[in-house]
């Protein structure tokens, strides 16, 4: 299938207007109208009492509801918002926000908040501190999950199993919808990032590890939210796959 960027796609690397921002949160939404503004008005709301400046991107692909609308009648009086417009896939639309990014981190933020956004806070300390990324982890001493399903828990853990035991030895949960990394490593990782799905989180991952930057999994609350747009069977299949594709290509040398 062939997409079309539309002309709403801002060049990689534009920066906003004014100086650049101390950060850039990344939303990538497909048929969000219904969760976005809550979620918009709660990002809003943390960012007001930050002391740093920030923009927001949300990245569309092809909603068929009014997500763009959303986001357009928000804009109109947050002018730090944008929205940009890419291919399908979730890893598409990550990749063209955190290229776009402005801002010295940049923040890859599920449109469903499930990680509450105040737990930001831990991830910018990280990166302060010297990691060049850093990952929301439901594992380790201080996370909590929140409403998980006992089923859902598990499959998340027989795919981590996978990918440590595949692609990346060291990372206790590769796969939470929140990440941030700093400008200058976004851009040499996610330049190299091959696939627009589900697993890209694996992707960046390993290319950030085979390129030595420091990775630390930061222990955050999370909320299990009910409404997915990830079909548990049909996406861990291909997930798996792609996980098997992400060995190959570290092999290959495909992210030197
Ligand atoms: N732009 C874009 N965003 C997507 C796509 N698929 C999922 N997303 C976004 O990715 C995030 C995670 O999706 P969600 O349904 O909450 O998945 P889950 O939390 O892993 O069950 C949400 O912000 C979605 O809107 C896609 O194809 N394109
Ligand atoms: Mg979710």
């Amino acid at each position: 299938m062939s997409h079309q960027l539309s002309e709403n796609t801002i060049a990689h690397g534009a920066p906003a207007n004014g100086p650049a921002p101390l950060l850039t949160i990344v939303v990538p939404a497909y048929n969000e109208e219904s969760r976005l503004p809550a979620s918009l008005l709660k990002i809003d709301d943390f960012l007001r009492q930050q002391p740093y400046t920030a923009e927001v991107l949300v990245v569309e692909n092809g909603s068929r509801d009014d997500t763009s609308g959303v986001v357009n009648r928000f804009r109109a009086d947050h002018p730090y918002v944008r929205l940009l417009h890419s291919a399908k896939g979730k890893g598409t639309a990550v990749r063209e926000g955190m290229l776009a990014a402005a801002g010295e981190h940049a923040l890859i933020c599920d449109a469903d908040l499930a990680m509450p956004i105040g737990e930001t806070a831990k991830l910018l300390k990280a990166v302060q501190n010297g990691f060049d990324v850093a990952i929301a982890s439901r594992e380790g001493d201080g996370a909590v999950r929140y409403n998980e399903p006992y089923y859902r828990h598990l499959m998340g853990r027989v795919f981590n199993a996978i990918v440590r035991s595949l692609a990346i030895p060291g990372l206790q949960d590769t796969q939470c919808g929140f990440k941030m990394f700093n400008r200058t490593v976004a851009r040499d990782v996610f330049t190299r990032q091959t696939m627009g799905g589900w697993a890209f989180d694996v992707e960046v991952l390993a290319i950030a590890l085979r390129r030595g930057y420091k990775v630390a999994e930061v222990p955050i609350h999370w909320y299990f939210m009910t409404e997915s747009k990830i079909n548990p069977l049909r996406d861990t299949i291909s997930m798996v796959r792609e996980v098997f594709k992400v060995r190959q290509n570290v092999r290959r040398g495909l992210y030197d």
